[in-house]
């Protein structure tokens, strides 16, 4: 059984510092995995101060593109650095963490799809790996280079994966009503289309309503759940928001 779990961009670091990890956000992140030892984990995370700011000042999102090599080294190395940070944290936790960069693992049609190439992580779940993922500047037909956002791959792996479990871990407790209570549950987007406003800093990639369309789109459940719910998730617990097809 295949579980997908997302670390918010926004979990694991500042993102209003350039560039900083949140140190105990990420030091429990990476605790509560280690502790739940799930078999067959894949991890993807965000961008953060990493990757927004860096694809912003560019101006790279999921929809404008670059043919600018500089640019497209720039936000690759920015996510190669923090990649690097949470890979290492669950090493030295004894999660047996494997980067993969999906800049050299997939490209966007011109549809705007994403296609991943995923019998690689396939083989390291095998081996018994832990493949970590992050959103990334990905190869897109006619426009260079978009980004590619954590959720998109979240989707896209638990497609390919026949995933069973997807979790995102975020900053909030899951979707919230106008009256900041969590709503547990969204069949459909048109559930939560007047709730769903704007992110608050720089996100290139769309924030929340662009998480919950992706997730609509994935045919399988998946929770949206704030770092105290990680340790529930991970135990197979329900946790936050549930997006689309009942577990
Ligand atoms: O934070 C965006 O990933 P996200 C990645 O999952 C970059 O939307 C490079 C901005």
């Amino acid at each position: 059984m295949t579980t997908i779990l997302k670390l918010g961009g926004s979990v694991v670091t500042k993102k209003d510092n350039r560039e900083t990890v949140d140190d105990e956000a990420l030091s429990r992140a990476t605790s509560a995995i280690a502790d739940a030892g799930v078999d067959d984990l894949v991890v993807v995370h965000g961008g953060g101060s990493f990757g927004h700011p860096n694809a912003a000042d560019r101006d790279v999102s999921s929809d404008s593109g670059t043919h600018d090599t500089a640019s497209i080294r720039a936000i690759h190395r920015a996510m190669g650095r923090l990649v690097r940070r949470v890979t290492d944290d669950l090493g030295a936790a004894a999660v047996p963490a494997v980067p993969v960069r999906p800049f050299s693992a997939g490209y966007r049609t011109g549809e705007g799809d994403v296609e991943l190439y995923t019998d690689s992580v396939e083989t390291m779940l095998e081996e018994g790996f832990v493949p970590v993922l992050h959103g990334d500047v990905f190869p897109t037909e006619k426009r260079g280079a978009t980004i590619v956002s954590g959720d998109e791959l979240v989707v896209a792996l638990a497609k390919d994966l026949d995933a069973e479990r997807v979790g995102l871990c975020s900053t909030v407790p899951g979707v919230l009503d106008d009256d900041g209570d969590v709503v547990p549950r969204i069949e459909q987007y048109s559930d939560v289309a007047a709730v769903l406003g704007g992110s608050d800093s720089t996100d290139v990639t769309g924030g929340m309503a662009a998480k919950v369309r992706a997730l609509l789109d994935a045919e399988v459940p998946a929770s949206i759940f704030g770092l105290g719910d990680l340790e529930e998730f991970l135990a197979g617990g329900g946790a936050g928001t549930l997006v689309g097809p009942a577990p």
